[in-house]
């Protein structure tokens, strides 16, 4: 790896059309928070940059259906999105969004100059135009049959279903989002950037030159270099974005996904007035942390935009995550299939470390992984609570127990205290290795090494059972466990930054910085410590209910939905009508058929006859509360035997999307045999 001098972190900048979820946590913002800490306590040169991306189609629409601003809906997101960060401990050196002034100016320069410099071409190609709106219909504006997997439901710019990547007028069936009318083509002029031309630049700098690149973002650049490259619109026909700043195109904006990228520059040019340091200077080494699915505007599109422009340096690399699911189902904002992490915040105060933890333990890094609550609490229970918590604890105690919370000086130090002392030094090696490859779960997993090796020397020395015969030794095994102790405020940091500065203040000890980790004084002899509180707490089977009960609320909702009403039927006429003899009859005697859930053997007067019919109504009625009551009978349905029982006939009933039954009646009583029609 080249010597480089300072690092420039930039994470996915999220919608603001919805609040964040443990999903774009685990798979941009939690590793890019560990790195960045990470190389601040290495006392690095280092920004961590964030913002809100607040243009594109899904804005729009969101605002059209809840007859707000596009700028409403922006502020409300923005605000919720950027407090969740804060609140959770994401450690932005600055969360800005793209409606910015800064923004604007720096995307339109950026357009303006590779504009001027010949870089796009100009096509008029035809497009689909919503003529009772007036509008054309950009990417989301547009939905239809994929024309790959045959799904109902893709956009202009993308099937959901199969992922591929689509323009609008290859969408079978083609419809309007905004009237659900069939859009006609017209004519219009766009700008776009002519990737075919770069393809034999990318394919060098990405699949010779970076072949260190992880290999889920090789594999996917490879295919996509290897199918070859088309050119790509970068504006759009549309009334919200970044204004395409040339003269006589009035209504249209540049393309979100050219406007959000630059988004990283903006922000940095917010912040501090050295930006270009960070942005032009190659000795900055530039990361961009995303999810999988934004892998081609990042490695192939964004990378074309910066060469074309000329003045800016590249990617070094694009740690991409894969996907993660919950319980076992693919998170989704439409189903509402998520952990929102505005509500997590509310219901686990005082547990941000705690959701980091378990997003880092299980983190989609090389293939798509799944959050269960069952595991957030086994982590929280079995890792957190009885490995880290315990040994600070047992440690922070026992000192104050029998040396009045005052480190003592080692009196002899034996092999297996060397040994344990050592160790550290290995444990740091470990886990610099994992996080300089991006493997961030290794690096938590090596980190978390050194509490378990704590807690092992503490159960093997056994202080307790020796203090009264040979306190001298204890004075050794708690001084290592408090160096121990030390060095975990420093390991962990990256990964537990609010429960690590709670045991720093435990330890009255101060913030360290990486290259201490190791040594085995950090604490030296005399040092007071504070009384210890509880680092982490157990999580009790109760909340975990909560939790996966408002969940199977959710997917019950979900169900509902989706069968809400069952299509009409095809028309029949009277006749067909008319051969269902429907009558009321009275229930006489009513009881449940032996070894089944759902039926119920009825004695019914139909004013024809008594007879017997056996109706799927158990789990609804008890028999005893139905005997006496009116129902309509249908009493020329061929008889059925059921469980041995012939039934006459069918108790009418309707029937909710969620399968339960309610018996329809007469409004007031009427004879028995009279006629429903
Ligand atoms: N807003 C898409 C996404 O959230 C997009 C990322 C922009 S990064 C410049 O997946
Ligand atoms: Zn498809």
């Amino acid at each position: 790896m080249a010597q480089f001098k300072r690092t420039l972190i930039t994470t996915a900048l999220p919608y603001a059309n919805g609040p964040l979820h443990i999903g774009h946590l685990a798979g941009v913002y939690v590793p890019a928070d560990i790195y960045a800490r990470y190389l601040r306590s290495k006392k690095e040169d280092v920004l961590l940059i964030g913002g809100s991306d607040e243009h594109g189609v899904p804005i729009t629409l969101k605002a059209k259906n809840e007859g707000i601003t596009p700028q409403d809906v922006v502020d409300k997101f923005h605000n919720l999105i950027k407090e969740s960060f804060e609140k959770l401990g994401i450690s932005f050196d600055i969360y800005s969004r793209t409606t910015s002034p800064v923004h604007h100016e720096t995307a339109s320069e950026f357009f303006r100059k590779m504009y001027n410099d010949g870089k796009f071409i100009e096509k008029i190609t035809e497009q689909y135009y919503d003529q009772e709106n007036g509008q054309f219909l950009a990417d989301r504006y547009i939905t239809g049959t994929c024309p790959r997997c045959g799904y109902e439901k893709a956009y202009g710019d993308q099937c959901e279903s199969c992922g591929t990547s689509l323009s609008p007028t290859e969408l079978i069936n083609p419809t309007s989002m905004i009237s659900g009318n069939k859009p006609v083509l017209k004519e219009t002029k766009h700008w776009y950037l002519p990737l075919d031309q770069y393809e034999p630049w990318l394919k060098k700098w990405i699949l010779e030159d970076h072949k260190e690149w992880k290999p889920n973002v090789y594999g996917q650049c490879k295919s996509w270099l290897d199918s070859g490259l088309q050119p790509r619109a970068v504006t759009r026909d549309l009334d919200w974005g970044v204004p395409v700043p040339v003269e006589g195109t009035e209504g249209k904006v540049l393309y979100v996904w050219f406007d959000a990228p630059i988004g990283y520059i903006s922000a940095t040019k917010e912040l501090t007035p050295d930006w270009e340091k960070y942005w032009k200077d190659p000795e900055t080494r530039l990361l961009h942390f995303i999810g999988k699915d934004n892998i081609v505007f990042h490695c192939i599109i964004f990378p074309c935009m910066l060469k074309a422009e000329g003045s800016f340096i590249l990617p070094d690399n694009v740690p991409a995550n894969e996907f993660l699911n919950l319980e076992n189902d693919k998170i989704s904002t439409s189903r509402n299939w998520a952990v929102w992490l505005h509500e997590y915040l509310e219901d686990f105060p005082g547990k941000e470390d705690v959701l980091k933890y378990v997003l880092t333990a299980n983190a989609p890094e090389s293939k798509d992984n799944d959050f269960t609550w069952k595991d957030f609490q086994s982590r929280n229970n079995n890792e957190l609570v009885a490995v880290l918590g315990n040994f600070v604890n047992r440690v922070l105690v026992l000192t104050h127990k029998y040396f009045n919370g005052e480190v003592q000086a080692v009196t002899q130090l034996l092999p297996y205290d060397e040994q344990a002392l050592a160790a550290i030094k290995e444990i740091r090696k470990e886990t610099e290795k994992s996080l300089e490859s991006f493997r961030f779960r290794e690096a938590q997993k090596n980190a978390m090494d050194l509490a378990r090796l704590g807690n092992k020397y503490l159960a093997d020395e056994e202080p307790w059972k020796i203090f009264k015969t040979n306190p001298d030794r204890v004075k050794t095994i708690l001084n290592v466990c408090l160096q121990i102790t030390a060095n975990l405020t420093i390991v962990l940091d990256p990964f537990l930054p609010y429960s690590m500065q709670k045991l720093r203040s435990y330890l009255n000890f101060e913030k360290q910085e990486w290259q201490r980790l190791g040594e085995s004084d950090l604490l030296s002899a005399g040092h007071k410590i504070n009384k210890p509180g509880l680092l982490f707490e157990k999580i009790d089977d109760d909340t975990i209910e909560k939790q996966l009960q408002k969940l199977l609320n959710t997917k019950m909702e979900n169900e509902l939905k989706n069968n809400a009403s069952q299509p009409a039927k095809e028309s029949i006429d009277f006749d067909d009508f008319g051969k269902m003899d429907i009558r009321a009859g009275t229930i006489l005697e009513a009881e449940k058929v032996p070894k089944t859930r759902k039926l119920l053997k009825l004695k019914i007067d139909t004013g024809i006859d008594k007879r017997t019919v056996v109706s799927g109504i158990a789990e609804y009625y008890k028999p005893e509360e139905l005997i006496g009551r009116q129902v309509s009978i249908l009493v020329n349905l061929e008889p059925k035997k059921l469980r041995g029982i012939e039934s006459k006939g069918m108790i009418l009933c309707a029937e909710n999307a969620d399968g339960t039954l309610s018996i329809v009646a007469p409004d007031q009583k009427v004879d028995n045999g009279a006629e429903i029609k």
